[in-house]
């Protein structure tokens, strides 16, 4: 059984029954001028996701293993966002650089060039931070047998955390790649994912990402 060294001890899982999510590498939330710089943030923490996450997802293609991207965004006419959420989420379905913010099918809400989904992998529309809240992901998953999730993507403590959350209450195990995750906040990032690892592996494990290539290139 591949076994990857992780943290709070070695992840084994296999290789059929595991999928590679990518949560919300969206434009809106990762270009320079886009959305989350507007609010103050510094993509750049997010950035230095993009290229070990294009390597596994490589590594992953290549060896022929499933990938499920995640979108966060909303329908145009905003019926599907709470309007607690709209009230704290300042800039949500107004213009901004790249279209209307986190609205489905404009240029921002989508995935970036560098990580676009290749063809037969699902994108998952999702209009909370988890992705199993309100989506068919649970039921994609359940019919391929899937029982393990490599969990990637943007931001750490918030779509990532509710998502590993999320797929723990529901019997799936999670390996975070910490150098595959990214949050705006650098405290925000080394405490949400001590946290996963924590009380013996609370959530999941947290590895690193040349850690689980060597283990599907073999
Ligand atoms: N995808 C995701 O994490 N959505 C957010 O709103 N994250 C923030 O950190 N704001």
């Amino acid at each position: 059984m591949p076994t990857v060294d992780a943290r709070p001890f070695p992840f084994a899982f296999e290789l059929n029954t595991t999928a590679l999510l990518v949560i919300d590498m969206q434009r809106d939330f990762l270009l320079p001028g886009g959305f989350g710089e507007s609010l103050g943030n510094d993509v750049a923490q997010l950035r230095r996701t993009i290229e070990p996450l294009t390597v596994l997802v490589n590594a992953w293609r290549a060896a022929g293993l499933p990938i499920i991207h995640t979108r966060e965004g909303h329908l145009p006419d905003l019926s599907d966002c709470p309007p607690a959420k709209l009230k704290r989420g300042p800039m949500i379905g107004q213009e901004g650089a790249f279209g209307r913010v986190l609205i489905r099918g404009e240029y921002g809400h989508d995935i970036i060039d560098e990580l676009r989904p290749a063809e037969g992998e699902p994108v998952v529309d999702k209009p909370g931070k988890g992705a199993f809240y309100a989506t068919d992901l649970h039921k994609i998953l359940d019919n391929e047998g899937i029982r393990s999730l490599v969990v990637t993507g943007v931001t750490t403590e918030v779509c990532v955390h509710t998502t590993v959350r999320e797929a723990n209450d529901r019997g799936y195990e999670c390996l975070v790649l910490a150098d595959c995750v990214g949050s705006y906040f650098p405290e925000f990032q080394q405490a949400g994912l001590r946290m996963i690892a924590a009380q013996g592996g609370i959530f999941g494990w947290v590895a690193e990402s040349p850690a689980l290539i060597k283990e599907i290139a073999r």
